[in-house]
Parts: structure tokens; C-alpha cells; sequence
């Protein structure tokens, strides 16, 4: 028995004895789905510096190939999210033909509204009607994008908020936020959905309109069913417990995808997984749970979830930095998948507090890389998606690129 197969037969003996079916875990791990953001391909720094990376695209086409290279070797990212005017083309049709035909598909469409000058102070909640419509139409403008590249979701951020207390109407640009919103949602074909993200402070100081998931659930309330919130894990203040409004937002049905990435201070944007695995593992539990619901829409929204990365790498080698988020995202999601429900359930029902805490802690302690391995070589992909793009020679063929592809404007 190769060292691999020993791995694998003691993983299945422990899920045995937990009660818990490893085939079964196998296939919902070969069906996870990761988008991956083009911007992660380009350049992009802090606001001290953007330092230029040899071979980063050029601009979105270059961009699909990268994201085609991620999803060739781990099997899990057939979307591309974009980002406009980032990735602004003359013919959308031709960008999406081209992700197409290299097996895959253009994700979310993200409109942009922090880098126009027009939105110093505020987009659709700027106290400027011409400088409100300007940003709407921008966001109307990325719906007919959406029917171009056959994209059935707009993930909107809206940046907008205040530095000083008395700068703005807090009330007014609520209701100009509502107004806005109001506006894309009925531009919406039936089959898309707007997923409202959220963030507590950045660009602005003082004030956030859209600040947490509770305005943002309120927002998505008002509008309807196509309306659901996205969760950005670096965009809440420390400490939040993120798995829990993820819990809330699953059971009112409002939960429509994810921005991972990882976070020590703010809006890090770093490698996913990279300093808070605990917290992405009971995020999957919060979510694998809900997908075993009753509850009939509880679980429709579990499965319907949009699972994107949103990281920006100032000073990482930007594939392999996709690579390893995608990776370290199946590793959390196979460990949530182990979890045995039952001794779980039971245990909680006991009131045994520190029995049900180390069925968690346990289930997140096991070795899941034997299953991970399983999945890949099935499928036939590299067992080690890191070392394979190492030897794939890519970062070689695209150095002709050369130095000052695109970034962030
Ligand atoms: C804002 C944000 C949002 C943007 C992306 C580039 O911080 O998370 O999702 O579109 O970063
Ligand atoms: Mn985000
Ligand atoms: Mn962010």
C-alpha cells in the first residue's frame, strides 16, 4: 500500500467510527465551485505603492487566461468575477467566447464606483443629483454587461460614506441609497440576482452607508427575492463572529455569496485561509449544516451560494497566490464536511458543553489532505496544484508580457 492510500485508509477508519461517510464527503468536495476575481491577477499594492509584477496581464482577455490556468489545475474555479471599468472591453461577447473556450465562464459583474473623481464625495448617495444618476448608470451599464457575457449576478459595494460627523445627511443618503438600489433591482432580468456587499469603514471614516449585514439585509428586505447579501470575511470590525450573521443570513434566506480572503487588521485582502482557518472552517459548518435543513429554503439558499475570492496581491506571485487560496478553501470545506451532525446534535441536546466544543475542535484537527488527494486524482488533476504550476513553465511563457500590466485603474 502506497504511503497515500495508508493516509487514506486511517481517515476512513476515524469517519467510520464517527459515523461519518467519507464517499459521501468525497462528492460534495469534487462539486465545490471557487470564482476567482480578475483583479487578483493584476497589479495592485497599497495606497502606499503598487509595485509592478513581471508577466501580469495586459488587460481582460489576459486575465481570463490566467484564471483558466488556476482552474485547469485545481478543477475548482470555472468563473471569473470582473470588475468595470477594470476590465472595460470593446466587445464583451468576445470576452466571454474567450473564457468559453477555455472551459470557462465570466462570474459576477462588479460596477466600480471608487475611482471616478465625480465620486469623491459619494456615488448614488452623493448630495449631487448629475453625480447620483452618473453612478447609476454606471451600474445599469454593467446589467447589459451581464446580458452580454451571460452573467446572472451583479455584486454591488458601494463605497459611499462621510469623514466628519455633520458632512452628510445620514437619513437623506439612505433614501437616495434606496432609491438607487430600487432602480438596478428593476432593471434586473428574472434569473439575476444583486448581492449587496457591505463594509464597516474604507474609503470613508466616519460614516459607512452600507456599513454591516444588517443594512445590507435591510436593503436586500425592501427590494425582493432577487436581493441577498454578500459577505466580504475581511470587512467587519474584530472580533465580529462572522459564522454567525452567516447562520442569520442563511435562515432568512439572504445569503447570496462570498468575498474569502484573510484579514489580521482591516481589509487585508491576503491569501484565503492564510491567518484564520478556524473561522472559514465554521463558516462551511455554518453552511453544510444549513444545506441539511428541512427547511426547505434554508437549504436552496445553502446551495445557491456564490463562493468568490476577493484578494489583491501587493507583494505575492499572483497565480500561485490564487492557487493556495483555492486550496486552502477545499481544505476548510473538506474538514466542515466530516463533521459528525448527529454525535453534534446529541451532545448539544445534553447541554454538554465542552463534549459538543471538542467534536468541532476534533472535526477541524483531522487531516483531511488524503481526502483532498482522492478527490484531485480522480479527476485526474495534480494532487499538488502549487508544484504543478511551478513545472507548468506558464510564469515563463507569460514573462513576455512583460512589466506594467494592468492593475488597478
Ligand atoms: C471593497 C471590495 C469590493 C471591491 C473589491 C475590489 O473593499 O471588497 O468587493 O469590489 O474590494
Ligand atoms: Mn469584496
Ligand atoms: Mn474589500
Amino acid at each position: 500500500m502506497s504511503r497515500m492510500d495508508q493516509a487514506y485508509a486511517l481517515l476512513e477508519a476515524e469517519c467510520r467510527d464517527r459515523g461519518v461517510d467519507l464517499d459521501a464527503a468525497a462528492r460534495r468536495l469534487a462539486a465545490l465551485e471557487v470564482e476567482t476575481p480578475s483583479w487578483g491577477y493584476g497589479d495592485s499594492g497599497t495606497r502606499f505603492k503598487v509595485f509592478r509584477q513581471p508577466g501580469v496581464p495586459r488587460n481582460a482577455f489576459e486575465k481570463i487566461d490566467d484564471a483558466a490556468v488556476v482552474h485547469r489545475l485545481t478543477g475548482a474555479c470555472p468563473s471569473v468575477a470582473i470588475h468595470i471599468p477594470w476590465d472595460r472591453v470593446d466587445d464583451y461577447r468576445a470576452l466571454a467566447d474567450h473564457a468559453h473556450n477555455q472551459g470557462l465562464r465570466i462570474g459576477a459583474v462588479n460596477p466600480n464606483l471608487f475611482q471616478d473623481d465625480d465620486y469623491m464625495l459619494g456615488s448614488i448617495t452623493n448630495v449631487k443629483p448629475e453625480i447620483r444618476r452618473k453612478a447609476i448608470q454606471h451600474i445599469l451599464e454593467c446589467v447589459d454587461v451581464m446580458r452580454e457575457v451571460r452573467s446572472n449576478v451583479l455584486s454591488l459595494w458601494v463605497p459611499d460614506g462621510t469623514n466628519y460627523p455633520g458632512q452628510g445627511d445620514i437619513r437623506r443618503r439612505k433614501r437616495w441609497l434606496e432609491e438607487a438600489l430600487r432602480e438596478i433591482y428593476d432593471a434586473l432580468d428574472p434569473d439575476m440576482r444583486l448581492l449587496i456587499e457591505y463594509k464597516f469603514f474604507e474609503p470613508a471614516f466616519y460614516h459607512t452607508d452600507l456599513a454591516d449585514w444588517g443594512m445590507a439585509y435591510l436593503a436586500a428586505e425592501k427590494l425582493g427575492p432577487q436581493a441577498q447579501v454578500l459577505v466580504d470575511t475581511g470587512h467587519h470590525p474584530q472580533g465580529t463572529n462572522v459564522e454567525h450573521i452567516v447562520a442569520v443570513l442563511l435562515d432568512e434566506g439572504r445569503l447570496g455569496g462570498f468575498h474569502f480572503n484573510s484579514r489580521k487588521y482591516a481589509d487585508d485582502d491576503l491569501i484565503v485561509g492564510a491567518i484564520q482557518p478556524y473561522e472559514l472552517f465554521l463558516i462551511f459548518c455554518q453552511i453544510l449544516e444549513a444545506e441539511r435543513s428541512d427547511d426547505e429554503r434554508v437549504a436552496a439558499t445553502a446551495r445557491a451560494i456564490a463562493y468568490m475570492i476577493d484578494q489583491s496581491h501587493a507583494v505575492e506571485p499572483k497565480i500561485p497566490a490564487m492557487i493556495r487560496s483555492v486550496c486552502n478553501i477545499q481544505t476548510q470545506f473538506a474538514k466542515a464536511l466530516l463533521i459528525p451532525w448527529d454525535l453534534l446534535r446529541e451532545r448539544q441536546k445534553q447541554n454538554d458543553v465542552l463534549g459538543a466544543e471538542e467534536v468541532v475542535r476534533v472535526t477541524f484537527e483531522m487531516d483531511v489532505r488524503p481526502l483532498l488527494w482522492r478527490v484531485r486524482e480522480e479527476r485526474g488533476l495534480p494532487i499538488d496544484p502549487m508544484k504543478a504550476f511551478e513545472e507548468s513553465g506558464y510564469r515563463e511563457a507569460v514573462a513576455s508580457r512583460g512589466v506594467g500590466g494592468s492593475g488597478w485603474s
